[in-house]
């Protein structure tokens, strides 16, 4: 039985800039493992609390020096001695430790760099790959499988701060294998390059690595995707299928939803309206956090006029559900969506993480598996997501380390590794 000797966390940057958790932990049979932890921009006020130092006189107060002295001073010490078995258990510890609802006295990064690191230490212990330990250990009942891979290719919203509405558009690619996944999804990548600069349009790139071109509405960003896919030789629905994540809470305020691009005011109908007139249009599939956090009406209005028999379209809660199993029982009974977002850091420990896909796949919930906007090279949750035969893995564009890191682990994932 292995037991934990150190447990060790530094101040590191996310691909933002911005300062984060990288934990180590150390066994007594001298594994060693370490975790880092991301970080959203457009993040949902039912989240897990991400602790920052708030001291102007370091990175702008977003420091995270607190969070690492919680980690040495409280976390370490209960935790240092203890049998590295129940990893549910010492989940719970930590949860008790911090005792608050949503982790607000340790931070949800502190608790989460130390969660994701254990997993991690125990299954290198055991000399077997990650996700086989994860599956193996979480989800017995059900084989591994490759999920279908969300590209964001178009960036708006908060993640490039000035064009669209709408945060992310989408690429989907219908292929089960993850090596041809990345090829088409980075194939049509390469295709929206080269007709922006053909078009003399900009081809700098937001946070999460997609294009935020100069273009006139969110029609056209659709427009741009569909004909150069078409140039590369994919064709929508039959090849891939188009998705937005609205992140709508961003554009939402005193009951009304502010298109900035049309500079104007509309009602949640109008914004179904809206939605329904993409999927007729452009033929999109799925409609991540198209309403605001607590919009249970219009969500659930949605959802009824979407999802048909005929028409099995995703309707996604992410900032909605924030992985919390209590959200999502709210949203299962009033019917507001068929499909979540997963994101560790947004609850703060993977035994909850789990625990929320679970629930998700109890109910025939789509589990989406999702990155943050501000990232690191740690490539955590694409063992998860094949490990848990999650039906989609969200981590943005194919370009940039911080994303490439996930897709390029998939492709380890495929060759045994
Ligand atoms: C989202 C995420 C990731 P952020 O809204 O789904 O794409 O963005 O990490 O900024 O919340
Ligand atoms: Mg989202």
């Amino acid at each position: 039985m292995v037991k934990i000797k150190t447990i060790k966390a530094i101040e590191i940057l996310d691909s933002r800039g911005n300062p984060t958790l990288r934990t180590f932990v150390i066994l007594d049979d001298g594994t060693v493992a370490f975790s880092s932890i991301p970080s959203g921009a457009s993040t949902g006020s039912h989240e897990a609390v991400e602790l920052r130092d708030k001291d102007p006189k370091r990175y702008g107060g977003n420091g995270v020096l607190n969070a690492i002295n919680n980690v040495s001073s409280i976390i370490a010490p209960k935790l240092i001695n203890l049998e590295l078995v129940k990893l549910d258990v010492l989940d719970k510890l930590m949860i008790e430790l911090d005792g608050t609802e949503n982790k607000s006295r340790l931070g949800a990064n502190a608790i989460l760099s130390v969660s994701q690191a254990l997993i991690k230490a125990l299954a290198a212990s055991k000399k077997i790959p990650l996700w086989q330990f994860i599956n193996q250990y979480y989800f017995s009942e059900i084989k591994p499988a490759f999920p279908k891979i969300m590209f964001n290719v178009v960036n708006g919203g908060k993640h490039a701060n000035w064009n669209f509405d709408i945060q992310e558009f989408i690429v989907i690619p219908q292929r089960q294998l993850a090596s041809e996944s990345i090829k088409v999804g980075a194939e049509i990548y390469q295709a929206i390059k080269k007709n922006l600069k053909e078009k003399n349009l900009s081809i700098l790139v937001g946070d999460e690595g997609g294009f935020s071109p100069a273009l006139k509405s969110n029609q056209e960003a659709f427009q741009l995707i569909i004909e150069s896919a078409v140039q590369a030789g994919y064709e929508n629905e039959k090849d891939f299928k188009l998705g937005i994540d609205a992140a709508a809470s961003e554009f939402f305020k005193d009951g009304k939803y502010i298109l900035k691009k049309d500079n104007r005011l509309i009602s949640g109908e109008d914004l179904i309206k809206y939605y329904l007139s993409l999927a007729e249009k452009y033929q999109v599939y799925s409609f991540e956090d198209v309403f605001q956090e607590d919009d249970w009406p219009n969500w659930q209005n949605f959802m009824k006029r979407l999802v048909t028999d005929e028409k099995l379209s995703l309707v996604i809660g992410d900032d909605l559900f924030c992985t919390n199993v209590k959200r999502m029982k709210t949203g299962q009974e009033k019917k507001s969506a068929n499909a979540v977002i997963i994101k560790p850091n947004q609850i703060g420990t993977i035994w909850e993480t789990i625990e929320a896909i679970k629930l998700a796949q109890k109910n025939n919930w789509a589990v989406i598996i999702s990155h943050r906007s501000g990232e690191t090279e740690d490539s955590f949750i694409a063992d998860l997501a094949y490990a848990a035969a999650a039906d989609f893995l969200k981590t943005g564009a194919p370009a940039r380390s911080e994303r490439l890191a996930k897709y390029n682990r998939l492709i380890e994932i495929e060759n045994r590794l």
